[in-house]
């Protein structure tokens, strides 16, 4: 059953809600469904109030990698494939143009990262609505986040709110610091970061583990205290 981790990988023993410190306080405003804005470099641009309708729904068992070196087992998502929405829902009706090989993808919350169109056409990344059973919590994405398992977490936008088509010359926004983001974040190839190599990344995330998780913990408890029935965790 256990297949090595990824190089440089640790495995965790829980799935924490996680990310850059900055984000630990921010939550989506939508948790139940949200718009999906389609954009930027397409024939026609669309807001879609119920993006996932009427594809055919996938559950797909999964590890999830954090860029900081751990890694969470077997988390079972549901949703749809990326590939699919793309082949029925965008081509169709946003026709993005030929030249568009990039995609920023945006959270509720803010959060920006971008994939090449490429990687997010593989057939294990997910738009996905449940986690384990249940809805996803607002933790982990709600209503429905991306799963992208073969690049580390940060691609795997939560609350996915805006993808917008881009000519690769145009580049995207990043969350974060620049160097902390790889265009592809394979985790396979160790594309920890831009600038410094994978190995020496692990080295300089892995002390940053402990107080980033009681962080993001401690604004969840309060943010559940606040609202205490939209909070609830699938893992
Ligand atoms: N909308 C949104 N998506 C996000 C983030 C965020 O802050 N906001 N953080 C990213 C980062 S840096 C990580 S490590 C993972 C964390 O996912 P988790 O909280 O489910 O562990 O989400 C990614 N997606
Ligand atoms: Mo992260």
């Amino acid at each position: 059953m256990s297949t090595p981790l990824p190089p440089g990988q640790r495995e965790a023993a829980a799935f924490h809600r996680f990310g850059l410190t900055k984000f630990a306080q921010r939550f989506p405003k939508e948790t139940s469904s949200c718009v999906l804005e389609i954009l930027g470099s397409v024939t026609r641009e669309l807001h879609l109030t119920d993006a996932l309708q009427g594809l055919p729904r996938v559950e797909q068992v999964c590890d999830f990698h954090w860029v900081t070196t751990w890694s969470f087992r077997a988390l079972r998502w549901e949703g749809v494939r990326f590939i699919d929405f793309y082949a029925q829902v965008v081509q169709p009706q946003a026709a993005p143009h030929a030249s568009a090989t990039l995609v920023a993808l945006r959270g509720q919350d803010g959060a920006c990262t971008g994939m090449l169109l490429e990687d997010l056409l593989a057939p294990d990344v997910l738009l996905a609505d449940r986690l384990n059973g249940q809805p996803i919590s607002v933790d982990h994405g709600s209503p429905w986040r991306l799963i992208a398992p073969a690049h580390y977490g940060y691609k795997s936008v939560k609350h996915l709110s805006r993808i917008e088509f881009r000519d690769p010359a145009a580049g995207y926004r990043v969350s974060g610091l620049a160097f902390m983001d790889h265009p592809r974040a394979r985790v396979a190839r160790e594309e920890r970061g831009r600038v410094l190599p994978g190995w020496l990344l692990r080295y300089l995330y892995r002390p940053l583990i402990p107080g980033t998780v009681s962080r993001f913990a401690r604004a969840s408890e309060s943010r559940n205290a606040r609202s205490p029935h939209s909070g609830e965790t699938a893992a």
